[in-house]
């Protein structure tokens, strides 16, 4: 027997060899929860409860359950829309700051069982987990630990109020993928009438490890989020922007929810960080958290949506879009139609991966288990590798003929640890290699976006890494040019200069009123416009032949030798709407330089978060020599306070030299403030 064993042995190790050896993972690495977790990398926010009805990001607790009153609440519809924008799971704010419970918890008066929605029988937690499940999505929980309304906050008694509820949502709706704790406090609010200020310690008040414990033997399979974790963290802000270098692993022991220096500090994860704990993006599709009516026309344009998709999900984070849910109970229309524009572009993005039907070599390979071939074969599972010691390596990639491309998209295998420090992607040109982007870490998803690049062979050079590179996945993509029309911004001189919204795009544009095409003014330089104009201009992409809707642009005269006069200043006439004058009087005077035939006016209110002093009434005055006055028109911004818009106010023609906006009233009695006005001469 025994002369058969080293032959066999033998055979055995070379066979090993071959194949390669296994990798020894790099710690920390995710629980299998958390690489459930990682791969569905969109998902949906849903803020909705009694901010919704009393109009605020923060209710003070105070809030009646009468209040709450949704006249077509359809859980469906948000579950319908995610689906079709193609989130991958849902998470609602089952409590929110001020305490109000979206289920008729036995622990609480606070809650939708003492509203008017269903006759008080309404359980939205249930209605909302069973439209996921209609709908193919996960389904997650907000609980907030601040709680504005409860008597007992800030005592232990409501550390036990906080554990029963928790109790209720994980153990009576099935399934719950994540489970987010909202790190804010503000410190004062109702407290069941106390109306003061309540401190506690972030830190040890929430007896935090016995909360993780009850939720992992409530919902083994739920990640929890929190600045820190202990599963998911914060990315570090609310515009949707994840930090370039970012790893998945934390100094978890010192962080905890709410700490003040979280956002620079441990954002961005550490390369030496002591556990997994990867960054969540989450940010709303509209400025608010919740739905005012007064933000239906501030809805993200899709260039931000398409920046954000690409800053978070592109930068090794997952992606969780909020919608406001409206006062119907519904998905707003404006909302809906940004986020299915997104899904499809993210799908025609990358609906065509240049890297399947390629040559794929590597400078090296671990054995045949690590082939190169392994990343393009769409197959998490299976990897590129090379042998142990060695802590760099490239990726030779052969399109066959010269193909453009504007993408790269690179996936390690984070099951063994995150590793990529430093990568490049190279193009050869006549037999020398040149770079055309580089970039930091990869971890569970990186995306680069670079100008479009021809070339027919690339190399992805992994630069530096903590050990053996090891990675699932590398894609090229030659995403469409987002057609969509210029940004504009004029000059107090008059000068219109336009911008185009992507790379490799010819900008034109008329000043007929007519639609741009391809033979008309290209766009060179800022557009002199000196009096009434309009001006229309277009994204034209050259390698589709395909031309954008046209952005219009009513204009005026310049207001450059414009001078406000009195107290007033500048502000409102700087052609910029992000700054404003706020008048002691209620009005603004303007000195026009000359005397000018004028048949309206224009007032763009401030555009500020949380606008004051909109005036809703006024009187429009005209002077030759700044003394005496005549009214040529007064009435009502209709509607202003909801939609704040440019108003466009006419008359009859009339000379001026001088001209005056007064406010009769403002929407909150506040100083009248003055985004920018104009006139009209047209
Ligand atoms: C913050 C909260 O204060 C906001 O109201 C919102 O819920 C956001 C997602 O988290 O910390």
């Amino acid at each position: 027997m025994k002369k058969y064993i080293w032959p066999a042995l033998l055979l055995g190790l070379t066979f090993c060899q071959e194949k390669g050896a296994p990798i020894t993972p790099v710690e920390p690495t995710p629980a299998p929860r958390q690489i459930a977790w990682q791969e569905l990398e969109y998902y949906g926010f849903l803020h909705f409860n009694m901010n919704t009805f009393s109009d605020r990001e923060w209710g003070f607790g105070d809030e009646k359950p009468e209040q709450f009153n949704p006249t077509a609440l359809d859980a469906r519809q948000w579950a319908r829309v995610a689906s079709e924008a193609g989130m991958k799971g849902l998470i609602i704010t089952a409590k929110h700051h001020d305490g109000f419970v979206l289920w008729p918890s036995a622990y609480t008066e606070h809650s939708v069982k003492n509203s008017p929605w269903k006759d008080g029988k309404g359980d939205l937690i249930k209605d909302l987990s069973e439209a996921c499940k209609e709908y193919g999505l996960k389904f997650g929980i907000y609980y907030s630990p601040w709680d504005r309304n409860h008597p007992d906050y800030g005592k232990p008694e409501y550390i036990t109020y906080m554990r029963n509820q928790l109790t209720e949502l994980l153990t009576n709706y099935g399934e719950i993928f994540e489970v987010w704790f909202d790190g804010a406090n503000g410190g004062d609010g109702y407290y069941g009438g106390a109306n003061e200020t309540r401190k506690v310690d972030k830190l040890t008040y929430y007896k935090w490890p016995e909360v993780y414990e009850l939720v992992r033997e409530l919902q083994p399979n739920a990640v929890m989020f929190s600045d820190g974790g202990p599963d998911v963290r914060w990315v570090g802000n609310e515009h949707g922007e994840a930090f370039e270098t970012n790893w998945a692993n934390l100094m978890r022991d010192s962080v905890y929810a709410g700490m003040p220096d979280y956002p620079q500090k441990y954002a961005p994860g550490q390369e030496n960080g002591t556990h997994w704990v990867p960054a969540e993006t989450n940010v709303s599709i509209r400025p608010g958290w919740y739905y005012h009516t007064y933000e239906d026309h501030r809805v993200r344009s899709l260039a931000n949506l398409v920046d954000i998709y690409y800053n978070s999900i592109g930068r090794n984070t997952s992606l969780l879009i909020n919608f406001p849910i409206d006062t119907r109970g519904l998905i707003h229309e404006n909302d809906e139609e940004a986020i299915l524009k997104l899904g499809e572009k993210i799908k025609e993005d990358f609906a065509v991966n240049l890297v399947s039907q390629a040559a794929v070599s590597a400078s090296v390979e671990r054995g045949s288990d690590y082939v190169a071939e392994n990343v393009q074969d769409e197959d998490y599972e299976t990897y590129w590798s090379v042998p142990d010691g060695q802590k760099s390596g490239s990726l030779e990639i052969d399109f066959g003929k010269p193909t453009v491309f504007n993408r790269l998209l690179i996936q390690e295998y984070v099951v063994l640890g995150q590793r990529i420090k430093a990568f490049s992607l190279e193009k050869e040109v006549n037999g020398n290699w040149e770079k055309v982007t580089e970039a930091t870490t990869v971890g569970h998803k990186r995306i680069l976006r670079f100008p479009d690049t021809e070339a027919q062979k690339i190399r992805v050079n992994f630069l530096d890494s903590k050990d053996v590179p090891v990675i699932a996945e590398v894609g090229v993509y030659h995403a469409p040019k987002l057609l969509l029309p210029p940004t504009t911004k004029r000059s107090t001189s008059g000068e219109v200069t336009l911008n185009a919204p992507d790379t490799n795009l010819e900008l034109y544009y008329t000043l007929d009123g007519s639609n741009p095409t391809k033979d008309s003014q290209a766009y060179t330089g800022p557009i002199p416009v000196t009096k009434a104009t309009t001006l229309l201009a277009s994204s034209y992409d050259p390698a589709t032949d395909k031309i954008s809707d046209p952005v219009r642009l009513d204009l005026d005269l310049p207001k450059g030798t414009w001078k406000a006069i009195g107290d007033e200043d500048a502000k409102a006439i700087d052609e910029n709407t992000y700054t404003y004058f706020t008048s002691k009087n209620g009005r603004l005077t303007i000195d026009l330089g000359e005397s000018v035939e004028i048949q309206g006016f224009s007032y763009m209110p401030m555009q500020a978060r949380y606008p004051s002093g909109i005036i809703t009434n006024f009187e429009f005055q005209v002077s030759i020599d700044g003394n005496s006055w005549k009214t040529v028109a007064s009435g009502e911004f209709s509607n202003i306070v909801n939609s704040p818009i440019e108003q466009l106010v006419r008359f009859d023609p009339v000379n001026a030299k001088f001209i005056r906006l007064k406010a009769s009233k403002t929407a909150d009695g506040n100083g009248a403030t003055f985004g920018e006005v104009g006139v009209l001469t047209n």
